[in-house]
């Protein structure tokens, strides 16, 4: 059931005062691109015009790109101003600015059957596509889609054929194995978003996510929130916000200390109330992982003492906590940031006193790996400069497409010079502010050989080295293909190292323990790319990098000035890898980093 369909058509919930007399929080430019977007989808998936559904998904990229707040932008008309922006969108914006809800985005996510819009996330089949399905076998839901393919129909149709039929089973698998996660910047803004309203309540006296969102997992299943009350009888108008938020789509329970809702995102949220003595258990509890809650269940067993949410008991005596940090000195335990509670060896390092301290956003002096748009990047290095500047870092290393990848606009040996003299140029400019650093993400050819020859490749400070080509190589010999890149005198940082896109594809799997080792062996970097979509080098490799000598630079792999907001979700995965400060390589100072790709170059010989 859907709480949505009981209210009239524009939706009264829209308004902007809540139950509670709580104002809704304002929506972010980001929510706003993603509704525009997804109207696009839906108006193609809809058989409309495709230049309506185009006209969305440009003004979602202009809003994604633009600068400034959205509210402002909206009473301002700073909105109409940006590029491609007619009228009609306008009107939308304000209309979903001012009241939270869309009119027209209700009207297509009640008209599209909910399986056209699942199908999108297959792999190759874009909206256009779905429709053609739709149109001439009827077909709307996974299931019957499968049915369809495996029936052999699928390849029939004009323009399909035997392969896409394959690809389509391919892709519904994948998304069999991957249901109903989400992607953490997505799950998070949004557990972000409802807690921030609910937190504002005059009953609530504490709130958190918790969840693996708080462990800030890459890949979510669903959200969890706790929060306390002073009285019991506080929680019901609490739980009734949740119910009432424009987020909210519809209600799969509710009862007086657990409400289950789906969010309009697809995203399934549990928010769970009780008196404000209990919430340091509850807290714990809910924050996981699960492995770790059990190990250190067995662990107080042995101690005598007995954990469950509500509590922790010796003797059926309950030990008073005030908060976490009570919680886990109960045990003679040091405090465990959530994000390493992944029964990996942090409980045994906690009683033993010996947790790393983990790096954290502020240590970062400099920024490596962004594109600008001499190849696929958005914007100019300046721009891209005066952002970093903005974010108070004291580098910057450009790193732009090289040839063989044409398509992202890869840059010819005579590109990059007359780049390094724009750099040049620059670096005069922002003396004393920004040292913009050379450097390329250099493809790595099918042999494993670089793009550029040495001559070319030496007039770079640093060289991050990236497969983007020939996926399907055997995992041996991508393995072999890394290793003999990673020899390569000039290549300091290998890139996204094993190509995966999370939720999507796996990525060509090449041997890690050889590749890492190798890479400690050589001096070599290797990435954490903190593309939300990659987070690639993965957490659970960290610490065997670190052991083997491996230095872990934090690359945002930007293409907009906003995109550099990726450091900061790759600090949430450098710090389920126990990273610390020493073990990233853009903690260095601009000299001693640049002394480090020096030291690498003279190691291998170049
Ligand atoms: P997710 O939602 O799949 O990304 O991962 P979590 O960790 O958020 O898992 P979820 O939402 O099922 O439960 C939240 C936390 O609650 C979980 O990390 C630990 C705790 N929890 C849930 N079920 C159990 C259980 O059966 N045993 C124990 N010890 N803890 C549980
Ligand atoms: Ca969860
Ligand atoms: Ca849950
Ligand atoms: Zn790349």
């Amino acid at each position: 059931m859907s709480q949505q369909s009981d209210e009239t058509p524009n939706g009264t919930l829209g308004g902007s005062d809540a139950p509670g007399g709580i104002r809704r929080a304002q929506p972010d430019k980001a929510e706003v691109a993603a509704v525009l977007d997804e109207i696009g989808t839906l108006l193609e998936l809809d058989g409309g015009n495709p230049f309506e559904a185009r006209a969305y998904q440009n003004a979602a990229r202009a809003l994604n790109n633009a600068e400034g707040d959205i509210t402002e932008m909206v009473q301002s008309g700073a909105v109409a101003k940006l590029p491609g922006m007619g009228k009609t969108l306008v009107a939308r914006i304000t209309e979903y600015v001012t009241t939270g809800r869309l009119a027209l985005y209700d009207e297509l996510l009640e008209r599209v059957p909910v399986g056209l819009r699942q199908m999108t996330r297959i792999p190759g089949l874009g909206p256009k596509r779905i429709r053609q399905i739709y149109e001439s076998l009827g077909v709307t839901t996974l299931d019957e889609l499968k049915a369809a393919a495996e029936a052999g129909t699928i390849a029939a149709l004009p323009g399909f054929g035997a392969k896409s039929q394959e690809n389509i089973l391919k892709g519904l698998e994948f998304l069999a194995s991957h249901q109903d996660r989400t992607l953490y910047p997505v799950a998070q803004a949004q557990a972000q978003a409802i807690a921030a309203i609910l937190r504002e309540l005059p009953q609530i006296v504490r709130m958190e996510v918790a969840g693996s969102v708080r462990r800030r997992k890459e890949v979510v299943g669903d959200i969890d929130i706790v929060g306390s009350v002073a009285r019991l009888e506080d929680r019901k108008p609490v739980m009734d916000t949740l119910l009432a938020h424009p987020l909210v789509a519809s209600v799969t329970g509710s009862g007086e200390t657990k409400t289950s809702v789906v969010l309009r995102s697809g995203i399934a949220l549990d928010l769970r109330l009780v008196n404000d003595d209990e919430f340091p258990y509850l807290l714990h509890h809910f924050t996981g992982s699960k492995e770790h809650n059990v190990a250190l269940r067995g662990r107080a067993h042995a101690q005598g003492i007995k954990i469950n949410e509500y509590g922790i008991f010796r003797s059926d005596q309950l030990i008073p906590c005030a908060n976490e940090h009570e919680f886990y000195a109960a045990f003679g335990m040091a405090y465990v940031e959530p994000e390493m509670r992944e029964e990996r060896g942090e409980i045994e390092a906690a009683l033993e006193g010996k947790l790393p301290h983990l790096v954290e956003e502020a240590d970062l002096r400099g920024i490596l790996h962004v594109h600008s748009n001499w190849s696929d990047g958005k914007v100019s290095i300046r721009e891209m400069a005066e952002a970093t500047i903005a974010l108070g870092k004291e580098y910057l290393g450009m790193c732009d497409h090289s040839k063989y990848a044409a398509y992202a606009g890869g840059l010819d040996a005579d590109a990059v010079r007359r780049q390094q003299a724009e750099i040049d140029a620059l670096n005069q400019e922002f003396k004393g502010r920004l040292r913009i650093l050379k450097g390329t993400e250099c493809d790595i050819l099918r042999d494993g050989a670089l793009d550029y020859d040495d001559e070319t490749l030496a007039t770079f400070d640093f060289v991050v080295a990236s497969i983007h080509s020939n996926f399907n190589l055997s995992p041996d010999d991508q393995t072999q293909r890394l290793i003999r890149a990673m020899e390569n005198p000039y290549c300091s940082i290998l890139g996204h190292p094993t190509g995966r896109i999370l939720l999507r594809r796996d990525g060509y799997a090449p041997d890690l323990e050889r590749v890492i080792a190798r890479a400690g062996e050589l001096g070599v970097a290797i990435e954490l790319n903190a593309d939300p979509n990659r987070f690639d080098l993965d957490w659970r490799w960290h610490r065997f990098a670190t052991e083997r000598g491996v230095r872990i630079p934090i690359c945002p792999d930007a293409h907009t000035p906003d995109g550099l907001k990726n450091i900061h979700y790759g600090i949430g995965i450098a710090r389920k890898g126990w990273l610390t400060a020493s073990d990233v390589l853009n903690t260095l100072a601009v000299d001693d980093l640049l002394a480090f790709f020096a030291e690498q170059r003279q190691r291998k010989g170049a």
